[in-house]
């Protein structure tokens, strides 16, 4: 991504879809986005990542992409939700086993719903993180700036992207990553 335009999304999933297993959802998922009135710009590689929390299932594959799309943010989401449900992803518990979970990470450099929003989520303490649901569109994502299973897939296509509150660039926010963290990140 040439500046702070488009749409970036992450997709993930721990567990076989009708597609297959995760890394072939995600695939089917990239080509239905493809013909669901999104230009898909760019593409990560796809990659194997550890289940956060640990031990909350099995390991994930992770990707991002940048997408282009004529329509608002929540425009978008919900076409992510259409395309998750069509790959049969159910909602049992937050931060559960899924089949695909595509979360919109940033839309351009645009803070949802607005910065004191965006700052109660981003500041939201770790125990009430699993607990509470945002009931409408944070954007950045507000934990983007925390797991290495977004970041190493985003700086694949977007390094330069600059968080319009922390102030960091992709790059920036990977490199202040535990360096553990980074080399779990496996590209398949
Ligand atoms: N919502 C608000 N803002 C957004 C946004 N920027 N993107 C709302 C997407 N959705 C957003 O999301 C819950 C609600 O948040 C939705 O109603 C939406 O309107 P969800 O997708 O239903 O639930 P979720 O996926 O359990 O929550 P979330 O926040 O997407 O979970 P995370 O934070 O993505 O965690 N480990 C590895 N290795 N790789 C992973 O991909 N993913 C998770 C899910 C946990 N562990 C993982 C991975
Ligand atoms: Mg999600």
């Amino acid at each position: 991504m040439k500046s702070n335009d488009g749409f970036l999304i992450a997709l993930g999933g721990n567990l076989p879809s009708t597609a297959g297993p995760p890394e072939r959802t995600l695939r089917a998922a990239l080509a239905m986005l493809g013909t669901s009135g999104c230009d898909v710009a760019s593409v990560s590689r796809l990659y194997h990542t550890p289940c956060f929390p640990p031990g909350a299932g099995p390991d994930y594959v992770n990707a991002a992409a940048h997408l282009d799309f004529d329509g608002t943010a929540a425009d978008l989401l919900a076409v992510l939700h259409r395309v998750e449900a069509e790959f049969g992803r159910e909602r049992v518990q937050r931060w559960g086993r899924r089949t695909l979970d595509l979360d919109l990470i940033a839309a351009g450099g645009r803070v949802l719903p607005d910065l004191q929003g965006f700052t109660r989520w981003q500041r939201l303490p770790p125990k009430d993180q699993t607990r509470a649901t945002p009931d409408r569109l944070i954007l950045p994502h507000p934990r983007m700036q925390d797991r290495a299973f977004v970041l190493v897939p985003l700086a694949d296509i977007a390094p330069d992207w600059r968080h319009p509150v922390l102030d960091l660039t992709v790059r920036e926010m990977l490199a202040a990553l535990p360096a553990l963290a980074r080399s779990e990140v496996i590209a398949l």
